[in-house]
């Protein structure tokens, strides 16, 4: 596949060809970055024989592929080698752990270890003899038991995982201890049990500081942490905050998952089966997240691959205590080329404004809004308003008093083609509402793509402070972060008009009141180098 291609991006991890979903066993080892993933050798499709790809970085940016780390070979995986997570034991030494689809389509998870601790890349994997370590449990169906997360371990020195499933439409985390890493008991309950979400997939739970911006190691357990509970279902990652009780051995969440739009979620476009790890060269926690195609499974093949991963984010505790933040990793910022600022300009009702001097087809974009007029505010009350359903009804073409105003990106010269990512301001019953709202509808000229918009509220008070927006902009993926990583969008478009170099960068304001920006600092993005190869052995 050539790297050409209008879809193909330029600072997104994707590999040469194929199909990708979900990152597996993040970790920091040996001085790199290693990034495992779910991929499919054979074909632009989800396959039945799917494998762990694994490529390494210094920098979480720029990225060689080495050769695969896990493959379908024994009957405890034959059916594929579905996802799982890194765990470093004492003594630096990572396990994977991970499922299996066995030789009866059973679910099953597998122990790995690297052949050789002392290469830094970790090139070659053995699978554990005695595998499979894990079987569905009594009362579990058979292919409902997945997706193991990075182990803790206890202040009795007992390590503890768990692994998603669903009992009668509930989803839940089936908790294991060991010993020794290998001999696994199930625990007598599950460490958390949610309302009728169905099947859990990709569940993660870690520690977050209460007081500060760093990440903690997963194993922390004392009273300067919070801990997040993620679950992967109904097409997106939702998560709850609460207290890991581990006298109890339960997880007590401040919030339930509903499914509905009133759960927290890392991302309200597409984001799917995302997983954290800790780093501990910088004291953060990383976030990864698979993001799929919004076209077509025809055009998906005809391309020759599918599947991105998001940039990774940092991700951390607020300060309100009530939700996380998300910023990406601030070696992103190394891509940054020419830039173009502007400071204290007026937008006025109606006013679409070209941003030029940078690649548009390939940019970061920071911009601070001063909304002067808030005392213009329409009415909204919140109860019962879904905001992507609202985004999606009121979308960017539509006014407003204050707003619909943000970026079009993506946008085709005469603006036939453009992707809004835009704010509306209202005034509610007991204090404003920011909603941020990703709208695909004029995204693209092809009928065949979903063009579904994506909108969430953005918990600031304008009263306070500017209201701000971040999108990284990369060919088919705009990935937005408002409310300095309060809220986070990522979407997928495939603008026709908008070719490379045809591709625009526009401000507007559709509201009747004028906005200000504060400040915008706007940059072009250098290519990175995603497909390094060290001794590349794709599969045709
Ligand atoms: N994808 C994996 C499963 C997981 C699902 C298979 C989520 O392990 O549950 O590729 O996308």
């Amino acid at each position: 596949v050539s790297e050409n291609q209008p879809y193909r991006t330029a600072f997104h991890f994707q590999p040469p060809q194929n199909w990708l979903n979900d990152p597996n066993g993040p970790m920091y080892y040996g001085g790199v970055y290693h990034l495992f993933y779910q991929y499919n050798p054979y074909g632009a499709v989800f396959g039945n024989r799917m494998i762990w790809a694994h490529s390494i970085s210094y920098d979480l940016i720029n990225w060689i592929h080495l050769n695969h780390a896990i493959e379908p070979t024994e009957p405890f995986d034959i059916n594929s080698c579905w996802s799982g997570s890194v765990t470093i034991l004492p003594g630096n030494r990572p396990v994977i752990l991970y499922t299996g689809v066995d030789a009866n389509n059973y679910q099953v998870q597998n122990l790995a270890t690297p052949k050789n601790l002392s290469d830094p890349f970790l090139r070659e994997w053995v699978k554990f003899s005695k595998n499979p370590i894990m079987t569905p449990p009594n009362g579990i169906k058979v292919n409902e038991f997945r997706d193991p997360t990075t182990a803790w371990r206890g202040l009795d020195g007992k390590w503890r995982v768990i692994i998603g499933s669903e009992l009668n439409n509930h989803g839940m985390a089936i908790l294991y201890q060991s010993e020794d890493f290998v001999s696994w008991t199930k625990y007598q309950h599950p460490l958390y049990i949610s309302e009728e979400t169905g099947m859990w997939e990709c569940p993660d739970f870690y520690p977050v500081s209460i007081n500060s911006t760093n990440g903690v190691d997963t194993s922390v357990q004392n009273p300067s942490v919070k801990h997040v509970m993620k679950a992967s279902f109904n097409s997106h990652d939702y998560y709850t905050l609460g207290n890991y009780d581990s006298q109890m051995e339960r997880f007590i969440s401040e919030s339930d998952f509903t499914g509905t739009s009133l759960d927290l979620r890392y991302d309200y476009g597409k984001f799917y089966a995302s997983k954290t790890f800790f780093d501990n060269v910088k004291n953060r926690r990383i976030l990864w997240g698979w993001v799929n195609e919004s076209d077509s499974t025809e055009d998906d093949i005809e391309k020759g691959w599918s599947g991105l991963q998001s940039i990774p984010r940092r991700v951390w505790l607020d300060k309100s205590g009530k939700q996380l933040l998300q910023w990406p990793v601030e070696e992103i910022e190394t891509l940054r080329d020419s830039q173009v600022s502007i400071h204290g300009k007026k937008l006025s009702s109606g006013a679409v404004f070209e941003l030029s001097g940078i690649t548009a087809a390939q940019a970061d974009v920071e911009v601070f809004f001063e909304v002067p007029e808030l005392e213009e505010a329409e009415f909204m009350d919140p109860t019962g308003v879904d905001p992507q359903l609202f985004c999606g009804k009121e979308n960017a073409s539509g006014n407003g008093r204050l707003g619909p105003f943000g970026l079009l990106t993506l946008a085709s010269k005469d603006l036939t083609e453009q992707t809004a990512i835009f704010f509306r301001v209202f005034r509610g019953p007991r204090r404003y509402i920011v909603l941020l709202c990703s709208d695909q509808s004029r995204s693209s000229l092809r009928e065949e793509v979903d063009k579904t918009t994506f909108g969430s509220f953005v918990d600031i008070d304008p009263r306070l402070e500017k209201i701000s927006l971040r999108s990284l902009i990369d060919h088919s993926i705009v990935e937005s972060y408002g409310g300095e990583g309060r809220t986070c969008i990522t979407t997928r478009v495939y603008p026709m008009l908008a070719s490379d170099e045809g591709m625009h960068l526009y401000l507007f304001n559709n509201g009747s009141s004028s906005v200000v920006i504060s400040r915008l600092d706007a940059w072009s993005m250098k290519r990175a180098k995603i497909n390094g190869k060290e001794s590349l052995r794709y599969r045709a």
